[in-house]
């Protein structure tokens, strides 16, 4: 197996070779027409369930084996997901794999400085994912490469194919008619180390999109508006399929974008069925070859015809959005689905007391950085320009690839933005996950930025808990930065100009793809030796940054008794809570290390105190890793108890591996989002609901918990535990799980990758 820059034709081929025969057993196995999605399942359902008719498939019940064609990871988790497929003693990975350096190079100057920077300050790991990746026959996409949803849009992805990646935006691919799906690093392990995929087979939700976007809206705007009907949560366990005729309209990068920030509402995945705009990309992106061969099979990389007659007889839910109608959003502040129309953002940052004054527009991210996106923004730019405006806060520009960062720099559109007086940062994540190095006085007060990224939790662009995010389109970005507030409508509002004038902003205007085509820039991919016999992986023993990993303990057989309560969390605690990114990422492939921030972000409920809570050992107040370092020392083990939709965001491992590392036995909550839930079952911690939600509001601080009959741990079984309060008395009640026979394996030996290495000796 080779890994090229590109997906080969002949892998495309592949896939496509059984979806005639496979789909035909997925109608009869369900007895009626198919989704998109569950097409896509179909052809890449593990052989023993395709072949036993009796194999339940069905929504939101079994755990399905399947086979992505790939697997895409990410700087910041590959380092954990590498260090343990180490372990398992391979001497390849079984599928094509690639690592791709973006979320390491910190914002402070520009791109060339900091790109500089990174690769000095970053060395050691880069020097490990480098020398990892040759030496298991993985494809190195280098620091400057561009971001790994981008790269993947543009090399890897093709309409009907099947990707894991480790980082929650993969979804992106499924702008390309892709299914992609975010994992977590030990769910990456099991594809390469040639082991299924096991995920529960999702519920379906469909979009029915129609009418056109016009003006001022963007695809960016629908998955706003998205994200406002079925909030954080209400995506968890689903896959959501837009279709219809407003879906055709949008550009391949404007479907990207869509579904990108699925992942803002739990879903696992997100998927558009193969159309022109797709065919176009490909070709623009130099696959005219995957575009022919997606032609000759179209039909099946769509839904069928009857579930674009009748959906409602499909997917569990129908939503259903006009485009023409839709105005230009902006989600914000602290959670991506607080969702109005930008015109409303004015009245309601007074109501609440938020900066109207911008102190900081972003522009980029996985999410909107296409030159489709990077046009727009330019062409208001342009007009402003000519019309005696300018931008009145800092503007902040990160190209999502050097593919697009060199075309945007071929025809002219960097240049738009630096005449504007932006700065164009590496090609990077940056800002997007708090490796902005902003100047302290920009933040040392309660300050509002608005940027095109996707996620906007407290702390996540610059560290600060007084930075209050808005994520909305690249064009409004734009225009509110000409604004200088946020209390600007820029379809019916004027502006002032040098002159005293009244200008009115004109429409976006954008180009779907480079009329030119697209150039490749610098060439950033290294692929694997074809003899990597002699490859010696780099890990120095002294690292602060890079640690092996020791196996974690098997289960011993017994109850868990009066467990301490290290945290009881009170609201969010999303995994930037759990383990905060910004300066930590610098220890991602460090897990003792890493585990001085084990919900640092998170809110004591006892006090509401941030970070911190009472250590039950010494009765002291310290902060919650310390508490946990303690207890780890001392043999304690511990719980943590929390509220809906516990791990929202991130793909992150390390949200999982911290608090098994130091302890943790179970995680007791009233719900989880997807993949933190599935990270902690690999690594053996118990992630337990409260059967009765309101249980929560009882629990004490100084409060144990027992979780007792483990040994009759089963499917569908819930679990028994008691509540003892510090006098005495005591309170039984249930928890449910939805551990399959597989995970409590994992669970009893110790973690999923003890399986793994079992199974290799
Ligand atoms: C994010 O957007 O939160 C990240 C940083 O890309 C994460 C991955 C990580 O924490 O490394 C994600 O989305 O999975
Ligand atoms: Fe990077 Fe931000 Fe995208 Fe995550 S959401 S991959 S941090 S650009």
């Amino acid at each position: 197996m080779t890994v090229e820059a590109t997906t080969p034709i002949e892998l495309v081929n592949g896939v496509y070779a059984t979806l005639e025969a496979r789909l035909a057993v997925g109608r009869e196995r369900l007895g009626r027409s198919l989704t998109l999605a569950e097409k896509i399942l179909f052809n890449h359902l593990g052989a023993a369930q395709l072949a036993d008719p009796t194999a339940p498939v069905e929504r939101a019940v079994s755990y399905n084996d399947l086979r992505p064609d790939r697997v895409a990871m990410q700087d910041a988790t590959a380092q954990m997901a590498l260090l343990q497929f180490m372990t398992a003693g391979l001497p390849q990975v079984a599928v094509p794999s690639t690592v791709h350096c973006d979320h390491l190079i910190q914002a402070k100057v520009d791109a060339k400085t900091d790109l500089l920077a990174a690769e000095q300050g970053n060395k050691e790991v880069y020097d490990f994912l480098e020398s990892v990746s040759a030496k298991y026959g993985i494809g190195f996409w280098g620091p400057g490469s561009g971001i790994i949803h981008q790269v993947v849009l543009e090399q890897y992805a093709f309409p009907g194919a099947m990707i894991i990646g480790t980082d929650s935006h993969t979804p992106n691919a499924g702008g390309l008619g892709t299914i992609a799906i975010g994992v977590g690093g030990a769910d990456a392990v099991d594809v390469m180390t040639g082991f299924p995929f096991n995920v529960r087979w999702p519920k379906l939700i469909g979009v029915h999109l129609t009418g056109e976007l016009n003006g001022w809206s963007a695809p960016k705007d629908i998955i706003l508006k998205v994200a406002e009907i079925l909030t954080v949560k209400g995506g968890t366990g689903a896959i959501v399929e837009y279709f219809g005729p407003g879906a055709e309209s949008i550009s391949c990068t404007g479907k990207a974008t869509i579904c990108n920030m699925g992942a803002e509402i739990g879903a696992t995945t997100s998927v558009f069925g193969y159309d022109e705009a797709m065919s176009r990309y490909l070709k623009s992106t130099a696959r005219e070859a995957i575009a022919d061969a997606a032609d000759a099979v179209a039909a099946h990389l769509r839904a069928d015809d009857d579930v674009l007659a009748n959906p409602a007889d499909y997917f569990d839910q129908v939503i259903e959005i006009d485009l023409s109608t839709l105005q230009p959003h902006i989600n914000g502040p602290h959670t991506p689905d607080l969702a109005r129309e930008v015109k409303d953002l004015g009245a309601e940052a007074r109501e609440q007391g938020w900066p109207l004054e911008i102190s900081s527009a972003l522009v980029g991210s996985c999410t909107n950085s296409s030159y489709e996106d990077i046009t727009r923004a330019a062409s208001i730019l342009r007009h402003a320009a000519d019309n005696g405006l300018s931008v009145k806060v800092p503007l902040l520009i990160t190209p999502g690839s050097e593919q697009v960062r060199a075309t945007i720099e071929r025809d002219g559109l960097l240049g738009t933005f630096e005449a504007a007086g932006a700065t164009v940062l590496a090609n990077a994540c940056g800002p997007c996950i708090g490796q902005w190095s902003r100047p302290e006085a920009d933040n040392d007060h309660l300050n509002t930025i608005v940027t095109s990224y996707n996620r906007n939790f407290p702390k996540r662009n610059d560290g600060s808990a007084n930075t209050l995010a808005f994520v909305t389109s690249p064009e409004t970005v734009v225009a509110l930065a000409l604004a200088g507030t946020v209390d600007f409508d820029p379809i019916n509002d004027t502006l002032t100009n040098a002159a005293g004038e009244q200008v009115k902003l004109t429409v976006p205007e954008g180009l779907e793809l480079p009329p030119a085509g697209f150039t490749p820039g610098e060439n950033t991919f290294i692929a694997p030796p074809e003899d990597s016999s002699g490859v010696e992986v780099k890990v120095s023993p002294t690292s602060d940054r890079l640690q092996l990993l020791e196996p974690f303990e098997p289960w011993d057989g017994n109850d868990y008794l009066a467990l301490p309560i290290l945290l009881k969390a009170k609201g969010k605690c999303t995994t930037d809570h759990i383990s905060m990114a910004g300066p930590w990422l610098k220890y991602r492939g460090h897990l003792e290390n890493i585990s001085g921030n084990l919900f640092l972000g998170a809110v004591n409920a006892f006090t509401d105190a941030v970070g911190e809570g009472k250590d039950q050992l010494d009765g002291t107040t310290k902060s919650f890793p310390d508490i946990a370092k303690h207890y780890h020392e001392a043999g304690q083990p511990w719980i943590a108890v929390g509220d809906e939709n516990w791990g929202e965001g991130s793909s992150r491992e390390h949200a999982a591996m911290e608090p098994r590392f130091r302890g943790a036995k179970a995680i007791l909550v009233r719900s989880f989002a997807r993949i933190h839930e599935a990270n902690l079952k690999k690594q053996g911690v118990l992630p337990l609901t409260f059967a009765d939600p309101s249980v929560y509001d009882a629990i004490g601080e100084d409060d144990r918990i027992s979780v007792v009959g483990l040994s009759e741990l089963a499917d569908g079984k819930p679990v028994d535990l008691v509540l003892t309060k510090p006098d005495g008395t005591t309170v039984s009640f249930q928890a449910n799980h939805t551990m399959s026979p597989e995970h409590i394996e994992w669970f009893k030996a110790g973690s999923a990758l003890n399986i793994i290495k079992a199974s290799r000796k």
